[in-house]
């Protein structure tokens, strides 16, 4: 096995090493890389400090959108983006696969680093028509779900047997730093798929692009997907599926913190709400207490008390018209160069370069 550098923790073995021949499982090694920003403890109490900043927040508590993707809870989006009322996904998973060529043509990148990678499953299309030019070299992912994100790496070099595979069990918001370097003469395809920006406020948002825009050289792009405003009672349905898939995912964020910071919610206690914000144009995610309680915060010993109908904010997602998005761009040293929507306009793929490229 190679020597790792000193900040990878971990690099992927064969699951079932009895049944891989040495040779195969010696290729898997040198092909995936598993890397831990930080060791696995840090990125965790992280978390939970944000976890509790939040709830201690006033006037509304608030937890951060990156906790409702714990393993249970990633498996739960990716249920959510096969449901016929979520159609960001379905949205851009079309328009991926009708302009993936386009896409691959315009960027002509070796090299895809995705944040909040996921199950990477949209991305594929990308990752075809890359290779099917020859051009594909290796896919970098950073995601804060490690199962998922190793699950990822080893589907990705079964279906890609030339592709090396970086994956980065990163928070993308604090740890791009650690993205490897790029190879000289490859161009690079930054993508944020699914919507996952509209996540971040407006000045988050502007402070990640600025810093994609630091990593990014004249050559390397970076493709964003975008939910585009529309009738509102069609994002409120996405958002409110039959179902209850999402209400599930929403609650589950409690047993997230439950084990973050040692308490005990029971998230049956909350009713899952979704609706839409037409001056922030945003859709937001809460959960509200059903009766009156108490949860007991484990290291402090402190005691949350919520009255019936108090509420917790879990998820802003931001919604976007393309002049405005352009105009965000704009702002951190990018420029629009194209744009593409699906057949119905409601999600858009937007790439963009380095204002001086
Ligand atoms: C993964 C952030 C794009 O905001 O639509 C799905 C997460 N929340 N259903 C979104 C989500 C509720 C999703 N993103």
């Amino acid at each position: 096995m190679s020597k790792a550098p000193s900040e990878t923790h971990g690099v992927l073995t064969s699951a079932g090493a009895g049944s891989t021949t040495d040779a195969a499982q010696l290729r898997e090694e040198s092909q995936v890389v598993i890397e831990r920003r930080l060791d696995p403890g840090a990125l965790r109490e992280r978390l939970a400090e944000e976890a509790l900043a939040g709830l201690l927040r006033e006037p509304l508590r608030e937890l951060p959108a990156k906790l409702l993707y714990d393993e249970r809870g990633a498996r739960l989006y990716e249920r959510i983006t096969t449901l016929p009322e979520y159609y960001p996904a379905r949205c851009e998973r079309a328009i991926l696969n009708r302009r993936a060529p386009a896409i691959a043509a315009q960027t002509d990148a070796s090299e895809i680093v995705e944040l909040g990678a996921g199950s990477a499953e949209k991305t594929r299309a990308l990752l075809y028509a890359l290779a099917g030019r020859s051009r594909l070299r290796r896919y970098v992912g950073l995601d804060v779900s490690a199962e998922m994100l190793e699950q990822t790496a080893r589907a990705l070099v079964t279906a890609f047997p030339d592709l090396r595979v970086h994956a980065l069990i990163a928070d993308y918001e604090r740890d791009l730093a650690a993205i490897p370097p790029p190879e000289p003469s490859a161009p690079r395809l930054f993508t944020f798929l699914g919507g996952t920006i509209g996540n971040l406020e407006l000045a988050a948002r502007a402070r990640l692009f600025g810093e994609l825009r630091a990593l990014m050289r004249p050559c390397d792009r970076l493709l964003v997907g975008i939910d585009l405003v529309k009738d509102p009672s069609v994002i409120e349905r996405a958002y409110n599926d039959a179902t209850g898939v999402t209400a599930e995912f929403n609650r589950n964020v409690l047993l997230h913190v439950n084990r973050l910071l040692g308490c005990n919610f029971d998230p049956q206690a909350f009713d899952h709400r979704a609706f839409y914000d037409p001056q922030r144009s945003w859709i937001e995610m809460r959960l509200r207490a059903r009766r009156d309680l108490q949860v007991t915060l484990g290291r402090e010993r402190r005691q949350l008390k919520f009255a019936a109908g108090d509420e917790i904010r879990t998820e802003t997602s931001a919604k976007f018209r393309l002049e405005a998005f352009a105009d965000e761009l704009g702002g951190t040293g990018l420029a629009l160069e194209a744009s593409w929507r699906d057949q119905q306009g409601l999600f858009a793929l937007v790439l963009a370069r380095p204002h001086d490229a």
